[in-house]
């Protein structure tokens, strides 16, 4: 593949990297082609030490793993580990959030409530007695239930209360509900473990069981308890891509996904004593940038501006203007350290989770969190005394967009400022203004062209009058190329989105957050079902759900909580089960009668937006309404078929 990206940004850097003989993650990429097809089709087995063993993906020998399991028993078991990876990090991102709102009740670290309206609705489903409670009692109250979900054994986690009747009765029915968020977790790797289930239906429903309980359970609570520690956000501007870093001011890029480490890093930028320091050094201020989800975390909340997506981190410090790189977990490249080193950046890691050898080591204490981040920024100031201008090279592009929407601002925005309702929402779909809406999520990597496949997906669907929400690097992606302006609606919308986003003043592309805020896709599901007229279940709706680029194991729990909710998801690059067609039927056919969602793979954007649009006209037609007003024919590539 030559092309590596369709960001401007990225190819100016990726030029300048290959001048100064900088190598990135395109090099070792590359580096490692052809990869090992037995791994690609899911069919290496080394969970225990008679191992590694290999199936012939042909059907010749062998057939079978030194102790007999069969090529689907070997691939549903790498495809559940990576759901228990996955849903383990967005659980334990909530974990630390919980955490941090009982240090909020404790009054440590610096932490307030700063959403008490929200903190008294989640307490409230909880059961917790809100009169005559102050909100840190609340608080504290909410925290320990909160925490309890973790460690729970029995029962249903609370928050599956939210979804509608018949899908809680469909969990149980097939027994996916989660009954503890670790809990499910432990299940997988037990069940994985050498000499136990060998039934690869069997491993793959508990996949979804545990992909439910990071979906309704732990990235839930990470999000719903960040609004109430941080603020639920707003609509706001602000701007994106590597053009955001500033040549004249102290850049510190936050990097990772937790906003207890970068909401405090943002407060101690702008603490006075810091300023005049970085002043005194002849720097424009202290300028903060994100990369990642905990850029969409504080670009959500405070319009931070977005320094770029997964693939443009080491692009970043190639800029020669980060003065510091702070990161906390997930999804931060390891090569970062050695390639910090031909910089004056200083990285420094945070999390008890990550350390990196031969890297400065801040550990961040959430009872003395803004205390550290000040001690953190002194370091960028101090860092940025020794920047070389002669190696400065900021890419003179950026975009402006707007982000901030949540499953309860953003569609309550159609109903008006003053009728907070998603019947607009309901009855624009209802009457064809708009065909359906589809979540377009995830990763970025080298496999695929760089941002290409969530542009090319969101253009088709835009095109279709689909409404777009999205988040994580998708919707970064899509922000760089301008498709979070209200203005895109003018120039990439169907005639029907058009006047939805044109009467609100809405983008027709919508920034959710970050990826565990893939559970705001969820709640926003729950209030449409709930506003009526689209049916009973999620699996009635004009819905989908699309990682185009993915990389991570998140993603593949992303995809398995879709699925078990009732959506039909789509992937760029196939999950690695190829090797047993047991199991690819499994996932892209079988699970539709169990959950009403299942998987598509599909490389090629266009044609996953073709694919998209019919399941969406399916399911319009399943619920008897009329026809796409504008869009009846589906319009590709920009040649419009019908009209
Ligand atoms: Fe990581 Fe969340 Fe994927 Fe981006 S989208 S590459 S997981 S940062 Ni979550
Ligand atoms: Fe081989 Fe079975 Fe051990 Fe896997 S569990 S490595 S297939 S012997």
């Amino acid at each position: 593949m030559n092309q590596k990206s369709v960001d401007p940004a990225t190819l100016e850097m990726l030029q300048i990297a290959q001048n100064g003989k900088l190598e990135t993650i395109w090099d070792r990429w590359d580096a490692q082609q052809p990869q090992c097809g037995f791994g690609q089709l899911g069919v290496c087995c080394k969970i225990c030490n008679m191992g590694p063993c290999r199936i012939d993906p042909f059907g010749g020998e062998p057939r079978r793993g030194a102790c007999g399991a069969d090529a689907d028993t070997i691939v549903a078991r790498n495809l559940v580990r990576m759901v228990a990876g996955g849903a383990a990090a967005h659980s334990d991102h909530g974990r630390d959030v919980v955490h941090a709102l009982l240090l909020a009740a404790e009054d440590k670290g610096g932490y307030v409530i700063k959403d008490p309206i929200k903190l008294r609705r989640v307490a409230a489903e909880f059961g917790i007695a809100l009169d005559g409670h102050s909100d840190t009692e609340i608080a504290k109250a909410l925290a320990e239930r909160a925490l309890e979900m973790f460690g729970q054994q029995e029962g249903e986690l609370r928050f599956l209360s939210r979804a509608p009747a018949k899908r809680q009765e469909l969990w149980r029915k097939h027994e996916i509900s989660p009954r503890g968020i670790d809990r499910e977790i432990v299940e997988i790797m037990h069940r994985t473990t050498m000499g136990v289930d060998t039934d690869y239906r069997h491993i793959l429903m508990q996949g979804l069981r545990a992909s439910l309980a990071d979906g309704w359970g732990g990235s839930m609570l990470a999000t719903d308890l960040q609004d109430v520690l941080f603020h639920s956000p707003q609509p706001l501007r602000a701007a994106v891509n590597l053009g955001v870093l500033k040549k004249d001011a102290i850049n510190i890029v936050v990097h990772g996904h937790e906003p207890v480490l970068s909401e405090m890093i943002v407060a101690a930028s702008r603490d006075p004593e810091l300023l005049r320091m970085a002043e005194a050094h002849g720097a424009k201020g202290i300028n903060i940038a994100g990369i990642c989800c905990t850029a969409n975390e504080i670009l959500m909340r405070h319009g931070i501006p977005v320094a770029g997506n997964f693939l443009q981190q080491e692009l970043a410090v190639i800029t020669g203007a980060v003065d510091l790189m702070v990161v906390d977990v997930q999804c931060i490249m390891p090569a970062l350290s050695s390639l910090t080193g031909c910089f004056h950046t200083k990285l420094v890691t945070t999390s008890t989770k990550n350390k990196m050898p031969g890297v400065e080591h801040i550990q961040f204490e959430e009872a003395r969190a803004l205390e550290l981040a000040k001690e953190i920024v002194a370091r960028a100031v101090e860092s940025y005394t020794r920047r070389d201008p002669r190696k400065v090279n900021i890419p003179d592009s950026r975009s402006g967009l707007i982000a901030g929407f949540t499953s309860d601002s953003v569609f309550r925005f159609l109903g008006g400022r003053y009728r907070g309702t998603y019947r607009p929402l309901n009855d624009a779909v209802i009457d064809g203004r708009l065909r359906g809406a589809v979540g377009i999520v995830g990763c970025n990597n080298p496999n695929i062209v760089h941002d290409w496949a969530h542009i090319a997906l969101t253009r088709e669907l835009l095109k279709n009058d689909v409404l777009v929400v999205s988040t994580g690097c998708a919707a970064i992606a899509d922000a760089k190329c301008g498709l979070l302006r209200p203005e895109a609606a003018f120039e990439s919308a169907g005639p029907g989105l058009r006047e939805i986003c044109e009467a609100v003043g809405i983008p027709p592309v919508l920034h959710l957050g970050s990826c565990v805020d893939n559970s705001r896709i969820l709640t926003t599901l729950v209030e449409i079902v709930g506003e009526g007229g689209l049916g009973e279940d999620f699996s009635q709706l004009p819905v989908a759900g699309s990682a185009p680029e993915w990389m991570s194991e998140k993603a593949i729990a992303i995809g398995f909580y879709f699925v078990a909710s009732g959506v039909l998801t789509h992937f760029g690059t196939p999950h690695p089960v190829l090797g047993s067609p047991a199991v690819h039927k499994f996932l892209t056919d079988d699970v539709e009668e169990l959950t009403g969602g299942k998987f598509f793979f599909e490389l090629d954007p266009v044609k996953a937006a073709a694919q998209i649009i019919d399941h969406l006209d399916k399911k319009r037609a399943e619920l008897k309404l009329a026809p796409p007003m504008y869009t009846a024919k589906k319009t590709f590539q920009g040649v419009t078929e019908g009209a």
